[in-house]
C-alpha cells in the first residue's frame, strides 16, 4: 500500500475514533462510571475554571473522590458550594466527596465542582483536556474533560479563588 493511501486510511480511522469518543465520553474504573466530564471554557487570562460531571457508583460500597489533578492548572480542588448569609460560598470538601453505594453524585454549577485554580492557559471550547481523578477505593483514573460553554453562576464568580 502506498503512503498516500495509508495516510488517508489513518485519517479516516482517527476521525471515526474521535467521533466515537465524543458520543460516548464516559470513563470507568471499578464500579464507578464518570459521565461527561466537562470544564468551563474561560476568557483569556481568567485565573480559574470549574469541572463538572456525574459520578455513578454501581457497587455496594461507598467510595470517595479525594483529589483531581490536571496539567493546565497550578492547583485543583474538590469544592462544594452553599448559601451562607445569602451569599454563595465555596470551600474544599473535607475528606473527599462521597459517592454513595448504588448511587450517583452530580458535580454541576452551583453545587459540587472540581475547581481549577492558577490556570496556566486559556480553556477553549471544543478542546479535550486530560485529567486524573483519584478515588479512595477505586484508585486513579485518567479522564478527559471536554471544554464547553458551561453557563456561569449568575450571582457567583470564582475570582476570589484566583489566589
Ligand atoms: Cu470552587
Amino acid at each position: 500500500m502506498n503512503n498516500k493511501i495509508s495516510g488517508i486510511i489513518i485519517a479516516v480511522l482517527l476521525t471515526l475514533a474521535s467521533g466515537i469518543a465524543a458520543i460516548a465520553h464516559e470513563f470507568k474504573i471499578g464500579d464507578l462510571e464518570i459521565i461527561h466530564p466537562r470544564a468551563r471554557a474561560t476568557a483569556p487570562g481568567a485565573p480559574v475554571s470549574g469541572g463538572y460531571m456525574i459520578i455513578r457508583n454501581n457497587g455496594g460500597e461507598p467510595d470517595r473522590l479525594v483529589s483531581a489533578s490536571v496539567d493546565f492548572a497550578g492547583k485543583t480542588e474538590i469544592h462544594e458550594m452553599s448559601m451562607k448569609d445569602n451569599v454563595m460560598v465555596m470551600r474544599p470538601v473535607e475528606g473527599g466527596l462521597e459517592i454513595p453505594a448504588s448511587g450517583e453524585v452530580e458535580l454541576k454549577p452551583g453545587g459540587y465542582h472540581v475547581m481549577f485554580m492558577k490556570l496556566g492557559e486559556q480553556l477553549k471550547e471544543g478542546e479535550m483536556r486530560k485529567a486524573k481523578l483519584v478515588f479512595e477505593k477505586a484508585g486513579e483514573v485518567e479522564v478527559e474533560f471536554s471544554v464547553e460553554n458551561v453557563e456561569a453562576m449568575k450571582k457567583m464568580d470564582h475570582s476570589s479563588h484566583g489566589g
